[in-house]
């Protein structure tokens, strides 16, 4: 509750005023003097009136369609009906006049709940008055094709939905509403580092939640590094001796219930292993994982145990994890202390390698441990820095040293995801929220098809500088600015002032629902507000 909190508080920062008509040609210009709408990111069309409607304390869930029934909508609905009725607001609402918003109809086309990415994200909402022109009976509808666009829209729904405390009433300001929003990019990710300090399940948890608060839907889980291994592993019950002590670890069970807590809310857990380098860890239950005392990471290319051990891990790891993309890091591996280890330089020299061979060598076998596993491995941009050609062609390729690597790697058919270090990195606390907004994940990229090998783009917020106490307030409110890019701008927008839109004189449906054709969507006459 706190951070749903915080996250309004910062919409209400950032989003003095937001632009409703930027979608719309010929925006009317009178500017809206009433109540303040936060929507938090803009929806990608939208349209509202001048009416206030009250929402019911006793709202009800009239759940219709072949998804609109399943546990995963019906659980969601009353995590929101939660969130917009606090207990307090719950017991004092009072309107004499009856609620204009009684029941809330969700409509879900498909009962399929596999989330993978690219999950159909899509919704609608339409929110107006019994009366209303075309509406037949008063309230507020959500259509979505899955449970997961289902999902979306009760979150922007939520945000429409606040408390006056003049009235003592939840309202919804501005209706009627109609919303029409789908995302940009399939993967909007944060990453989360649990190795460098310690994130108990619960702010992992706090985390998911305002993720879904802002629409990212990538938790990417740096769940190792060379400072701690916390992760317990079956096949090898020693590596999590590499933890910082028996309380600061995650079972097999803490995993799982982060990957299904993550699951309800739509958001997909990218766990991240990464090698050979950030791994001195490992070496702490396993201390034959070090090529010597003295050279602790990168690990041991020459060994076969090494091999074992990462796919002992990664098969116990494909139990927890179901989502397609895992993450085998790559990055910033210094091979200086390899030809310093006598037998690893013979190892080398018997195969006529140099330490830049034995990389790649490792980064690839690791790639097909994953792939075996039906994975499509993600790797950090160095890997195709370094030996681009020779990446499986499955590789996602995880830009974080400049802007300028995207372009290349999908000039070389690889997907990319952007993590622009220098706009990006939350730990780097002097960047300001405006930046944010700069780095366009598709600056560079003109061909149409290329464009589309970016998949999105990931903030960071590396563990050396936060823990439980600040890890929240170090993520936003700045990853809720990266969020508007990753949702639905096609370009750098600053905010404007709130405009009136203009009734269109007709919708497209996004959607591929038949349930109603876009006749039989209300439409009000002219802009008149
Ligand atoms: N840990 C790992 C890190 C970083 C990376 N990988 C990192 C590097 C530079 C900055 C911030 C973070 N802490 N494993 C790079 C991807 Cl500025």
């Amino acid at each position: 509750m706190p951070s749903k909190l915080l996250a309004y508080l910062v919409v209400a920062h950032l989003a003095a005023s937001v632009t409703a008509a930027r979608h719309h040609p010929s925006p009317s210009s009178s500017t809206v003097t009433g109540k303040p709408v936060y929507l938090w990111p803009l929806p990608k069309n939208f349209t509202f009136g001048s009416q206030t409607l009250l929402v019911d304390p006793d709202l009800v869930l009239d759940a219709q369609g072949p998804g609109g029934g399943t546990a995963a909508v019906a659980e969601a609905f009353e995590r929101y009906r939660l969130l917009i009725f606090t207990s307090w607001a719950h017991a004092v609402c009072n309107a004499s006049g009856g609620y204009g918003i009684a029941k809330l109809t969700v409509f879900v086309a498909s009962a399929n709940e596999t989330l993978e990415l690219g999950v159909d994200e899509s919704y609608s909402i339409y929110v107006a008055a019994a009366g209303d022109i075309n509406s037949i009976v008063g309230g507020a509808t959500i259509e979505a094709n899955t449970i997961y666009g289902a999902i979306r829209g009760l979150e922007t729904f939520s945000q429409l939905c606040v408390f006056n405390y003049d009235t003592k009433n939840v309202e919804v300001h501005h209706a009627p509403w109609y919303i029409q929003d789908e995302p940009r990019f399939a993967f909007r990710g944060l990453l989360l580092d649990t190795s460098r300090h310690f994130l108990p399940v619960d702010v992992i948890k706090q985390v998911i939640d305002s993720m879904s608060f802002s629409k990212l839907n990538v938790l990417h889980w740096h769940i190792i590094d060379e400072q701690s291994f916390p992760l317990e592993v079956p096949s090898y019950p020693n590596l999590w001796k590499g933890s910082y002590s028996k309380w600061e670890r995650y079972t097999v069970e803490d995993a799982r219930d982060i990957v299904s807590y993550a699951r309800k809310r739509g958001i997909h857990v990218m766990a991240e292993i990464d090698v050979p380098g950030h791994a001195e860890s490992w070496g702490n239950g396993y201390p034959k994982l070090w090529p010597s005392p003295k050279c602790r990471e990168p690990l041991d290319v020459t060994s076969n145990f090494t091999f074992e051990v990462i796919s002992g891990i990664l098969s116990d790891m494909r139990k927890i994890f179901p989502f397609g993309l895992f993450h085998l890091g790559g990055d910033e591996v210094y091979t200086g202390c390899w030809n310093a280890t006598p037998h690893v330089r013979q190892w080398l020299h018997e195969r006529n390698m140099t330490t830049k061979d034995a990389y790649k060598y490792f980064v690839l076998k690791a790639q097909e441990i994953a792939i075996n596993l039906n994975w499509i491995p993600v790797n950090w941009e160095e890997t195709f820095n370094s030996f681009k050609e020779n990446l499986n062609p499955l590789t996602i390729v995880h830009n974080w040293l400049g802007p300028g690597v995207c372009p290349k790697v999908v000039e070389k058919g690889f997907r990319c995801i952007m993590s622009n270090q220098g706009v990006w990195y939350l730990d780097h606390l002097d960047v300001p929220w405006e930046d944010f907004y700069t780095s366009e994940p598709l600056a560079g990229i003109n061909n149409t098809a290329q464009q589309k090998l970016v998949l999105g783009g990931e903030v960071c917020m590396w563990g050396e500088t936060v823990d439980t106490s600040d890890v929240q307030q170090t993520i936003w409110p700045r990853a809720a600015a990266a969020a508007v890019l990753f949702l639905n701008s096609s370009h750098v927008y600053w905010v404007q002032d709130l405009q009136l839109a203009n009734w269109p004189s007709s919708f497209e449906l996004p959607l591929n629902i038949t349930r109603r054709s876009l006749d039989e969507w209300p439409r009000a006459g002219s802009d008149d507000v």
